[in-house]
């Protein structure tokens, strides 16, 4: 457990005034016990807390940080920007270069609108496409995640699988009662909803790899058939990029698989850290959107020029800097190998998943590839883990249900440092038993 004084009296002062201490509640250590860390700066690949410790980030501020921390280029664009006023409820032309990159770099978006979180863009990509299909059912996977929009808190994944409330109270039956799940992976049960409820569902929402269960790469053909099942059933298919987008590849998961969605949703990445969400693809269907079209969608801080000069800033060097992918993919690939060296032949009952730089470590000796392999983790196992990798300095993600990032700031050395902590912390979990 963390013994860290200032995050200590810190979590018990903010705890006074805000549920559970914390704005997100995967933030919480809800799962592993102790309190979370509070967090008082950052830089590149580092964090350091309320207590001055410095570690090791693999959670990049969940998925944002791909450049890593307080990255110059950001920094200097919002510091800029601040310059000039921080929100004028008007259109800016930061919103209009923002927009013009992600139409650019995302093969299928033709036209986007930006929100300020992946909950709106979600939530916004599902109304239009009810709108534009006049269907009232939405399709999503068990332990997906797309933010806390009530359609999506059924057998939601991320925090509220972290936390055990994967269908949370205050959605009402009738805010949930047009969400139909199906399994990752699994076509079958995709298909199966599609005869059960023919012509009645608007759209899938997959999150192309899945990030909230943890880690899990989608299976050979299955986002292709995703793709011809909405297309032969006439629903739109979504592809919620919100950690996968800029980050997969540089033009997200759709562009590394090669299937094209109707509509994309992104967050994180897009932002550069600051609240920046966007939804977009068909030019048919967006120009559905107020003003141009009836369906309403709104946002005071929409485009915001701080968020928007962060995320001009983030999106540009991946677009002139290509070969950072390269550089993620080689410490990728350098942190896989070190992990199946330590997992060996069975050494540990583990189990990796890994796609570009975002990758996963199971508790659990069995592939992963949906949620009901993924909920098979030891908990407690990973539990000890993670207070074994923080007390070496390497702050993973406090849940066994989240994907680990890797950034262009962490370095050759950094990867080495974290697989020593790693072989160390697994030795102790498992007592240096060998499974
Ligand atoms: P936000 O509303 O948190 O910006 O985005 C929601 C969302 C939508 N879609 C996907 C695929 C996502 O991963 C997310 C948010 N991801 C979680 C981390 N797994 C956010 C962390 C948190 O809830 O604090």
């Amino acid at each position: 457990m963390s013994t860290n004084k200032v995050s200590k009296e810190l979590f018990e002062r903010a705890r006074k005034t805000i549920p559970g201490g914390v704005n997100s509640p995967v933030r919480a250590f809800g799962s592993v016990g102790g309190h979370p860390l509070f967090i008082v700066r950052a830089d590149g690949a580092r964090v350091t807390d309320a207590d001055g410790k410095e570690y090791l980030d693999f959670v990049g501020s969940w998925g944002p940080m791909i450049l890593g921390h307080n990255q110059e280029g950001i920094r200097q664009a919002v510091h800029e920007a601040l310059k000039l006023g921080t929100s004028f409820g008007a259109p800016t032309t930061r919103e209009i270069e923002l927009a013009e990159l992600v139409v650019e770099l995302v093969p299928s978006v033709e036209v986007v609108r930006l929100v300020n979180s992946g909950t709106e863009a979600t939530m916004s990509a599902v109304r239009l496409a009810r709108a534009a299909t006049g269907r009232p059912r939405l399709v999503k996977f068990r332990g997906g995640y797309h933010g806390h929009a009530d359609a999506f808190l059924v057998e939601a994944g991320s925090g509220a699988a972290t936390l055990g409330v994967p269908s949370s109270p205050g959605v009402t039956p009738g805010a949930a009662q047009d969400t139909l799940v199906a399994e990752f992976n699994d076509l079958n049960s995709v298909n199966a909803q599609f005869e059960a409820y023919p012509g009645e569902i608007a759209c899938v929402i997959v999150e192309p790899v899945a990030g909230n269960m943890g880690c899990v790469p989608p299976g050979e053909g299955f986002l292709q058939g995703l793709r011809e099942t909405c297309t032969a059933n006439g629903a739109v298919l979504i592809f919620d990029e919100v950690m996968t987008g800029f980050r997969v590849s540089r033009g997200g998961a759709q562009e590394r698989y090669g299937v094209m969605p109707d509509l994309t949703t992104l967050g994180k990445v897009i932002g550069g850290g600051l609240p920046v969400g966007a939804y977009g693809g068909r030019e048919d269907l967006m120009r559905q959107i107020a003003p141009d079209g009836p369906v309403y969608q709104a946002g005071t801080l929409s485009g915001n020029p701080l968020a928007t000069s962060a995320g001009i800033a983030a999106l540009t060097y991946l677009k002139e800097n290509p070969e950072v992918f390269e550089r993620l993919e080689r410490r990728g690939r350098q942190f896989e190998a070190g992990i199946h060296e330590i997992i060996g032949e069975g050494n540990y009952p583990l189990s990796w998943t890994r796609v570009g730089s975002m990758a996963s470590l199971f508790f659990t000796p069995n592939e992963v590839t949906d949620w009901g392999s993924a909920a098979q983790s030891d908990r407690e196992a990973f539990k000890r883990f993670f207070w074994g990798m923080l007390a070496r300095g390497i702050y993973l993600a406090p849940s066994p249900f989240e994907a680990l990032f890797l950034s262009a700031a962490h370095t050759e050395e950094d990867i080495s440092d974290a697989l020593s902590a790693t072989e160390e912390a697994l030795g102790e979990v498992f007592d240096g038993r060998v499974a």
